[in-house]
């Protein structure tokens, strides 16, 4: 088990929060691996301060600083910054597997039985369940393949200018070669498809395992009152999937908030304020997921998965379209039969 862990990413200090309630929702469902967290060089200190005292192991790292492959790949397409960040995460050979989750997830009951796949397991996708979601993935850390995959990005980029694309071009027979490989629903609980389809989440709601916070509003841009437990502001979207947010705050203001405040002071750390005044320009893959997982392909077979690939590849999916929800609730249909 000590050579097994999960592992995450934060590249800035509001993705950072993400990052400790993660850790700590794996740590109270007793979860006998290792938790690694991998950070950008924006994450400014204290944060990962709180982040050592929840993490066995937090990891810089600049890709601009490391002066091998991902460097050069960065210099040829700096968009793909935090792709590469993410990708780092097969230099972690001291472990012999891993589970990757997004900051943006929150483990709702033990989930180790994850570490008897193999690379590469994954959930579909709810747009595209030709393609894998990046959220969360079982992988083997491995120099070879690290090697392989940024050689693979310097050449090809990524068709949906993330991380999901890349992983989705490089492991590229996920969807046929190896049904295994392919996580349960529970693992891919969606906040998005939790909204199109209440009754449904209703009824299976009570097994879901992972909840995966889509959209652009992240638990952590909320504000909450402890006293209440009332979530509120959120930019412009109302908040679609109260109950788990409200997990997430739970847990967030019991577990983290007090961390946070040994090494800042009394702030209340309880609104999406703090957000606002940190900067960073790179690309987001966590826009583009919540682009892909909201898109609109025809589920019918109406068009080859190459074919919608490649449909994706060249942006012509529309990502907003209505479709994408009854894609989704045919999906869960087919799921509950
Ligand atoms: C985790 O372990 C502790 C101590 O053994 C136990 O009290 C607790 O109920 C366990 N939590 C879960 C979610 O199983
Ligand atoms: C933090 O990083 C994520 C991507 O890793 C990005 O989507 C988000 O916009 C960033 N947040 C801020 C406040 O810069
Ligand atoms: C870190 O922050 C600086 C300045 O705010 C910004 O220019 C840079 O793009 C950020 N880098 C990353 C990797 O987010
Ligand atoms: C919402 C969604 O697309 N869920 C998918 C999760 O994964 C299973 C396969 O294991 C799909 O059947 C679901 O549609």
């Amino acid at each position: 088990m000590a050579d097994q862990a999960f592992v995450t990413l934060a590249t800035n200090d509001s993705y950072s929060l993400g990052a400790m309630v993660l850790g700590k929702s794996l740590r109270n469902h007793n979860t006998t691996r290792k938790l690694v967290v991998l950070v950008g060089p924006n994450v400014s200190e204290p944060r990962q301060s709180v982040l050592r005292r929840i993490y066995d192991d937090v990891k810089v790292v600049d890709v601009l600083d490391s002066g091998d492959t991902a460097h050069l790949a960065l210099m040829k397409r700096p968009d793909l910054g935090v792709t590469l960040t993410k990708l780092h995460c097969w230099t972690l050979t001291q472990y012999s597997k891993c589970v990757f989750m997004d900051a943006d997830t929150l483990v709702l009951s033990n989930i180790d039985e994850l570490f008897d796949r193999e690379e590469l397991s994954a959930a579909p996708d709810p747009g595209w369940p030709d393609c894998f979601n990046s959220g969360v993935f079982v992988f083997r850390p491995s120099v070879e393949t690290y090697g392989k995959l940024l050689q693979y990005c310097t050449e090809k980029g990524s068709f949906d200018g993330g991380d999901q694309g890349v992983l989705n071009g490089f492991f590229n027979d996920w969807a046929t070669a190896d049904i295994s490989k392919h996580l349960p629903f529970v693992y891919n609980l969606s906040s998005i498809a939790i909204y199109t389809y209440l009754p449904a989440f209703k009824q299976f709601g009570g097994s879901a395992k992972v909840v995966h916070f889509l959209g652009q509003t992240k638990p952590w841009s909320y504000t909450f009152d402890p006293q209440t437990k009332q979530i509120s502001g959120g930019s412009q979207e109302a908040p679609t999937h109260p109950a788990f947010l409200l997990d997430w705050w739970t847990l967030y203001a019991s577990a983290v908030v007090p961390m946070l405040q040994e090494q800042y002071g009394d702030e209340p750390f309880l609104t999406g304020c703090m957000e606002s005044q940190e900067s960073d320009t790179t690309v987001t893959t966590e826009t583009v997921q919540v682009e892909s997982s909201s898109s609109h392909a025809p589920m019918e077979p109406v068009m080859s998965s190459e074919q919608r690939k490649e449909q994706w590849e060249q942006g012509q999916a529309d990502y907003m379209g209505m479709d994408s929800f009854d894609n989704i609730k045919r999906k869960l249909d087919t799921f509950l039969k």
